[in-house]
């Protein structure tokens, strides 16, 4: 994990805690407020490059294919033409809606002159945030959260509640999380089990999912902090995988663990309460 940790200068406090413990990837997106999503806009990223989100019919609607196209520019609006791979991509999508029921994490084809561009359906309309993660040439770990809004019905507001079991089935397999009683700004193992689901056998066959062993992502209930943690020993098959971080704050966040098996992306949420420090 060496050669993923960047370092930032300008970080507030509380995230350098998160930076220091995570894999070198941490974010805070700069919009405090709720769910008032619009379509496009700009938002700066700790380093000072922006992105801008936008569709490229004008708007997206509910279980349409949609293209959504993103624009990284630097402080004076130039195109940011070069990056560096990162977790073999240029850039990474995270996809959630505003109640993180819905996860999607996508690979934007990049077209050149900083413009990204990807495919996509969003399964109901409401209010969706998108942050792109990315590695501009010569600079550290930028993540770049925006709202946006799909046309169409909107899932009712739910509160998201801790999970009582932290174990998930997906396709087959089972996740299990173990996290202890994380408190904010302590460091926190996460240690992920996958089992065969129905004979509860350990996998120890997990392929590299993006060059790990797995990827993690995790977001406060507000959409507002995002963390993105590779796991301890990138190297790892399973059954287990560790991941390490630190939580910014208390309060209520989603872990999303992601893991390949037999060539297809296992993906398994999680709902958990941090305390305060
Ligand atoms: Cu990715």
């Amino acid at each position: 994990m060496g050669t993923n940790k960047r370092s930032r200068l300008l970080l507030p406090g509380l995230l350098a805690l998160a930076l220091l413990a995570a894999c070198g990837k941490s974010g805070e997106t700069r919009h405090a407020s709720g769910h008032e999503g619009h379509d496009g806009g700009h938002t700066t990223g700790t380093s000072g490059l922006e992105a801008s989100f936008s569709f490229a019919a004008g708007h997206a609607a509910a279980n349409e294919k949609s293209e959504l196209v993103i624009r990284i520019t630097d402080r004076q609006g130039n195109p940011v033409e070069r990056y560096e791979e990162n977790h073999e991509k240029l850039l990474h999508l995270i996809v959630v809606d505003h109640r993180l029921a819905y996860f999607n994490h996508l690979h934007p084809e990049y077209r050149g002159n900083g413009e990204f561009a990807v495919a996509t359906t969003f399964p109901e309309g409401g209010s969706y945030k998108v942050f792109a993660d990315f590695v501009p040439e010569g600079g550290s770990n930028e993540t770049i959260g925006e709202w946006l809004t799909v046309e169409g019905k909107e899932a009712a507001h739910t509160e998201l509640k801790a999970d009582k079991r932290l174990v998930r089935a997906v396709d087959g397999i089972e996740v299990e999380l173990a996290l202890g009683e994380p408190k904010a700004g302590e460091d926190t193992k996460l240690v992920f089990t996958i089992r065969d689901d129905k004979t509860k056998e350990g996998v120890d066959d997990l392929e590299p999912y993006l060059g790990a062993a797995g990827h993690v992502v995790i977001l406060s209930a507000d959409a507002e902090r995002y963390l993105h943690v590779h796991p301890t020993d990138e190297k790892g098959t399973g059954p287990t995988a560790e991941f390490s971080t630190s939580f910014p704050r208390g309060g209520v966040y989603k872990i999303w663990g992601q893991f390949q098996h037999e060539g297809r992306v296992i993906t398994a949420g999680f709902v958990v309460t941090v305390g305060e420090i």
